[in-house]
C-alpha cells in the first residue's frame, strides 16, 4: 500500500503532545511507505483543542470524536484519551474501517477488553495497543538477546515502575485518580508497562498473581485546572478511588517468580522503570532513568571476568538507530513513540499484525484484574 494516510487524533493532554510529535517525526526520520497528514485532532474545549492543533501542527480541530471516526478522509484514529472512552472510539473506528493506535492501558475492565479484542479481531483494519517502551531501542535488544538465549532458561524477574508525583497530600484528584476514569490507579497506569514489559523480555505470560492494593491519600483537592500529569486544585476535597501502589508476585508460564511494584510514592523517583530478567546463563537489567543502556551479565564467560557489563544501545546497528544521530548520540523519552508510528505504518503497508495486538492488552487487563481482585481476598493467589 502506497499514497497518504491522514490521520486523526481523538485527545490532547500529555500523550497526545508525545504522539503529535512522533507523527510529525517518523516520516522525516525513517523511510516510510506512506506519506502522513496530521489531518485532525479532537477534543471536547474547542478553545483549547485549537490551541493544540496550532501548536502542534494539526490541519484541524474538532469536538466530537463520532463525527470524525467515520470521515472517508481519515485512514487512522489514535486514541490518547483517559481510559475508560477507549473501548467506544476504539470500537467504532474499527467498525468504520479505520486503524486504530490505542493508548494503554487498552481498557478499564477484562470486559471492554475483550470487546475491543474481538472488534480488532472482525475488523481488515489494523489495530495496535501503545506499549510504547517496548519500543525504546535498549529494551527491543534486551528482547533480541533474550530470545537468542543470553540469560539462558528466566529463572527470576524484578520489574519495578516507581514515580514520586503523588507524595505531596495536596496533589489534586486529577483523572488518573477516578477509578470511573482511569480503571485503576498507579497499577493500571505505569504497573501495566511493567507486566507488559516483563511477558514481552521473557515471551512468558504471567499466569497467576497475589498482591496487595493500596491508597496512601484517601482525599485531595478537587482537580481546577489540569496542568502536567498533577494539576492544580483548591478547597473541595474528593475521595481518591484507585490504588497509589501496587506490590505483587507473579508466577510466570515457566514456573519462574516475579516480583512486581507500581508506585507513585516512591519518594525521589521520577520515572524509574526498573526490569531485570535472570537465568542459568545470565542476567539483563534495565532502567528507563538511563534509557541508553543495558546492564549485561555473562555467566558462562570466565568466572574471573564475570560482572555486569555496561552495553549502550546507541549503534546504528541496534533496533531503531538507524533513522537517528551518528555512533554514541543519545535518544530520549519521546523517541520511542516514533517507532512505535514507523512500526504501525510498516505494519498497514506490508499487511501484517502490529504489536502489541490488542489480545496483548487483554492478557495484561487480566493480570491488573488479577491483583485487584486478589488484594481484595487477603492476597490469595489469583489465576489469570
Ligand atoms: C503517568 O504516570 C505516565 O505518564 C504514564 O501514564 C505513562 O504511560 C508513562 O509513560 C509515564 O508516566
Amino acid at each position: 500500500m502506497t499514497g497518504t494516510l491522514r490521520v486523526a487524533m481523538i485527545g490532547y493532554g500529555f500523550m497526545g503532545a508525545a504522539h503529535s510529535q512522533a507523527w510529525r517525526t517518523a516520516p522525516r526520520v525513517f523511510d516510510l511507505p506512506n506519506d502522513i497528514e496530521m489531518a485532525v485532532i479532537v477534543g471536547r474545549n474547542p478553545e483549547a483543542v485549537a490551541d493544540a492543533a496550532a501548536k502542534w501542527g494539526w490541519q484541524e480541530s474538532a469536538t466530537d470524536w463520532r463525527d470524525v471516526v467515520t470521515r472517508d478522509d481519515i485512514d487512522i484514529i489514535d486514541i490518547v484519551t483517559p481510559g475508560h472512552s477507549h473501548h467506544e472510539i476504539a470500537i467504532a473506528a474499527l467498525e468504520a474501517g479505520k486503524h486504530v493506535l490505542c493508548e494503554k492501558p487498552l481498557a478499564n475492565s477484562g470486559g471492554d477488553a475483550e470487546a475491543m479484542a474481538e472488534a480488532a479481531r472482525s475488523s481488515s483494519a489494523k489495530a495496535m495497543l501503545g506499549f510504547t517502551y517496548r519500543r525504546v531501542p535498549a529494551l527491543t535488544r534486551a528482547r533480541d538477546l533474550i530470545a537468542q538465549g543470553a540469560v539462558g532458561t528466566v529463572q527470576q524477574v524484578r520489574a519495578a515502575y516507581r514515580q514520586d508525583w503523588l507524595v505531596d497530600p495536596e496533589a489534586p484528584l486529577s483523572w488518573r485518580l477516578q477509578k470511573d476514569l482511569a480503571g485503576h490507579g498507579a497499577l493500571g497506569d505505569i504497573g501495566a508497562h511493567a507486566i507488559d514489559l516483563v511477558q514481552f523480555l521473557t515471551g512468558l505470560s504471567v499466569e497467576k498473581v497475589s498482591g496487595v492494593i493500596d491508597t496512601i491519600v484517601k482525599e485531595r483537592p478537587v482537580e481546577t485546572e489540569r496542568v502536567g500529569i498533577a494539576g492544580k486544585g483548591g478547597d473541595e476535597k474528593a475521595p481518591v478511588t484507585v490504588d497509589d501502589v501496587a506490590i505483587f508476585t507473579g508466577r510466570l508460564e515457566n514456573g519462574a517468580l516475579a516480583a512486581f511494584e507500581a508506585t507513585r510514592f516512591a519518594t525521589g523517583r521520577k520515572n524509574e522503570l526498573s526490569v531485570e530478567i535472570s537465568g542459568d546463563k545470565g542476567a539483563i537489567a534495565f532502567n528507563l532513568e538511563s534509557l541508553n543502556e543495558l546492564q549485561v551479565y555473562d555467566r558462562t564467560a570466565d568466572e574471573l571476568s564475570q560482572g555486569f557489563t555496561r552495553v549502550l544501545v546507541t549503534e546504528p546497528g541496534h533496533p531503531y538507530l538507524e533513522g537517528w544521530w551518528p555512533t554514541g548520540h543519545m535518544l530520549g523519552y519521546e523517541h520511542a513513540f516514533s517507532h512505535q508510528v514507523k512500526d504501525f505504518i510498516d505494519a498497514i503497508a506490508n499487511d501484517t499484525t502490529p504489536t502489541p495486538t490488542f489480545d496483548d492488552g487483554v492478557q495484561v487487563q487480566r493480570v491488573l484484574d488479577a491483583v485487584e481482585a486478589s488484594s481484595n481476598d487477603d492476597s490469595r493467589w489469583v489465576q489469570i
